[in-house]
């Protein structure tokens, strides 16, 4: 005998309830950003994340490890826009004490718009971001926090000064990209080898200030926020730093370097320039 399998039959069409729905109070983007806000600490670490349900466990692991055991406080947030994976579940149960681990999101999408959202809702004194990947070991921080401490308002990480430890390489196709933005960068920032590496820390004012002139959603945002930072006649602290290419990129050369030479190209329209 046949077993009969019975569906519900979708219901098609619009909601005939629909225009009894409640409208609900909908937030004003500033009141979103008045919810977004954390408590102020002395250290916040950003943490854009897309669809990075494989690779944090881990990072968020030793990111907690390490922040638990200095003496300053500090908290982390994974910020989220558009992943499809459960980066929002993993990084929201990440077990923590003294350091709390926050998820927040964004509807716009890209690396560059999750960070800046980070930072216009920091309150910290200290912020910055690094990659979920771990490619720059979290204990970088022994050397930036020192550096921040003693004034410097801006502390990055590079791959490309003398010190720097260099592990695996990226793939060919996007070395070659990146040679091709790293000329352009050049041609904007003077003096500043590496603008590229995830791992940059900065006086919590200064970053707050700069992000509201910033606009560029993708992977060229950190020219865009080291340019920010230059024209306001303050110094970039270079630190080498130990890297290594990990696998997993959520970088699509084709369409996200293209649309990051685009950002960085219209950098350096004289006209955008000027209109900044
Ligand atoms: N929130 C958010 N994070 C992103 C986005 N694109 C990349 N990221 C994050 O940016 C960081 C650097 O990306 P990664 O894939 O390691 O790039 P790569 O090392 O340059 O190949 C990682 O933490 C990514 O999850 C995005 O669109 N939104
Ligand atoms: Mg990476």
């Amino acid at each position: 005998m046949q077993a009969s399998v019975e569906y519900a039959r979708p219901r098609l069409g619009i909601d005939p309830d629909y225009a009894a729905w409640p409208a609900g109070p909908r937030l004003q983007d500033h009141e979103i950003l008045e919810e977004l806000r954390r408590p102020p600490c002395h250290l916040e670490v950003l943490m854009p994340s897309l669809n990075e349900a494989r690779r944090l466990p881990d990072t968020l692991a030793r990111t907690v490890a390490y922040l638990e055991a200095q003496p300053y406080s500090s908290s982390i947030v994974v910020i989220d826009n558009g992943s499809v994976d459960r980066t929002v579940d993993v990084a929201s149960s990440t077990p923590s004490g003294r350091v709390p681990v926050r998820v927040i999101g964004c509807a716009q999408r890209g690396k560059g718009a999750a960070v800046r959202r980070g930072i216009d809702t920091s309150q910290a004194r200290y912020v910055g971001y690094m990659d979920a990947d771990l490619a720059t070991p979290v204990e970088t921080l022994d050397v930036v926090m020192p550096l921040l401490e003693a004034g410097s308002q801006a502390v990055v990480g590079s791959r490309r000064i003398d010190g720097a430890v260099l592990g695996r390489r990226q793939p060919l196709l996007r070395s070659a990209g990146g040679l091709v933005f790293r000329m352009m960068a050049a041609m904007l920032l003077r003096g500043i080898a590496d603008t590229q590496c995830g791992f940059k820390f900065f006086a919590g004012d200064l970053a707050r200030a700069v992000a509201r002139q910033l606009s560029i959603d993708g992977f060229a945002f950190d020219v865009e926020l080291l340019c920010a930072i230059a024209r306001q006649g303050i110094g970039v602290t270079e630190i080498p730093v130990e890297w290594s290419d990990q696998q997993g990129s959520t970088l699509r050369v084709l369409t996200d370097g293209r649309r990051a030479l685009a950002d960085l190209f219209n950098l350096l329209r004289p006209t955008s320039v000027s209109a900044r």
